[in-house]
């Protein structure tokens, strides 16, 4: 696969598809910024990662992220249908199972995002779990997350990871968190407090295995939802997403934009503050790599 390189030492891989498909359009362009700016500051490389005219990309210009902002539909890409859009020399936006591919493919061993796709708790009758998961076992990138999005099956999709022999750690957690929630019923594999301790361990488990490992990383005490006003907002997101029929890839980006309308912005300003948390921690272990 020919890739567009712009990865140098100590770079943090950033995804598109939470820009383009996780938050209202108006928000992609400063919120690449930010996060650009946040791992600058802990002296590592940002580097932004995408399918711009079938290219796959680790590290867009602005003017490559404009065109996907612009274009008037850009499609998901999972490792299943990535090539596809490579082949027909298309936009994509990369998820994690797709950014893990191509920042593997440059060297990039950090990847910061907001949420996992995971288990999900169901429409209808259907199966649905996402290929994020599946990455996991294939690229060994360290993926700093908070946990699953909540709008998952959280304890399933932890439960998953352990079936796919992949290691789950948390920083200065006990608990595996559940996106705007920073605990759930489920645990982590091991708890690190300190980041030279958590860098150490990345370092040894990348050179030792071809798997990924999942960093979680809670959402900050003070971004985090009420549990109960959570569900309100969860119900009737998923209600929404039913009766306008989202199904497969379209489902996680409706809920998401339905409950950040229904929580008035409370959860895209929740979703904003963990992703800057992990963006952060991803560039202070990329720095220590
Ligand atoms: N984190 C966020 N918002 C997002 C995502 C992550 O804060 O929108 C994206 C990631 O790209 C992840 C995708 O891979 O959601 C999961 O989609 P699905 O459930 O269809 O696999
Ligand atoms: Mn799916």
């Amino acid at each position: 696969m020919q890739i567009v390189n712009r990865s140098r030492k100590n770079s943090v891989a950033l995804e598109t598809t939470l820009l383009i498909h996780g938050v209202p359009s108006n928000s992609s362009r400063s919120l690449a910024h930010e996060l650009a700016g946040i791992v600058d500051a802990q002296g590592a490389h940002p580097v932004l990662v995408g399918v711009v005219d079938g290219k796959p990309t680790i590290g867009m210009t602005d003017d490559e992220l404009d065109a996907l902002i612009d274009a008037p539909s850009v499609p998901k890409a999972n490792t299943g249908n990535l090539g596809v859009y490579l082949k027909r020399k298309s936009h994509a936006a990369t998820t994690v199972s797709t950014t893990m591919e191509l920042a593997h493919a440059a060297g990039v061993r950090v990847f910061a995002t907001g949420g996992l796709g995971g288990v999900h708790s169901g429409y209808g009758e259907n199966w649905d779990v996402s290929a994020d998961l599946m990455a996991f076992t294939q690229f060994p990138v360290a993926v700093v997350t908070s946990g699953v999005k909540s709008i998952l099956d959280v304890v399933s999709t932890r439960e998953a990871l352990e079936t796919l022999g992949i290691p789950v750690v948390g920083f200065r957690t006990d608990s595996f968190p559940a996106f705007y929630l920073p605990e759930s019923a489920a645990g982590v594999d091991a708890r690190f407090d300190d980041a030279d301790e958590l860098a150490d361990y990345v370092r040894f488990e990348l050179a030792r295995t071809s798997r990924g490992i999942v960093v979680a990383n809670p959402i900050p005490q003070e971004h985090a939802l009420d549990p109960v006003q959570w569900d309100e907002w969860l119900t009737l997101a998923k209600d929404r997403a039913e009766q306008e029929h989202a199904r497969g890839r379209a489902w996680t980006p409706a809920v998401l934009g339905a409950v950040h309308e229904f929580s008035g912005g409370a959860t895209l300003r929740a979703n904003i503050g963990l992703v800057k948390s992990n963006t952060t921690l991803a560039g202070m272990l990329a720095a220590r790599l």
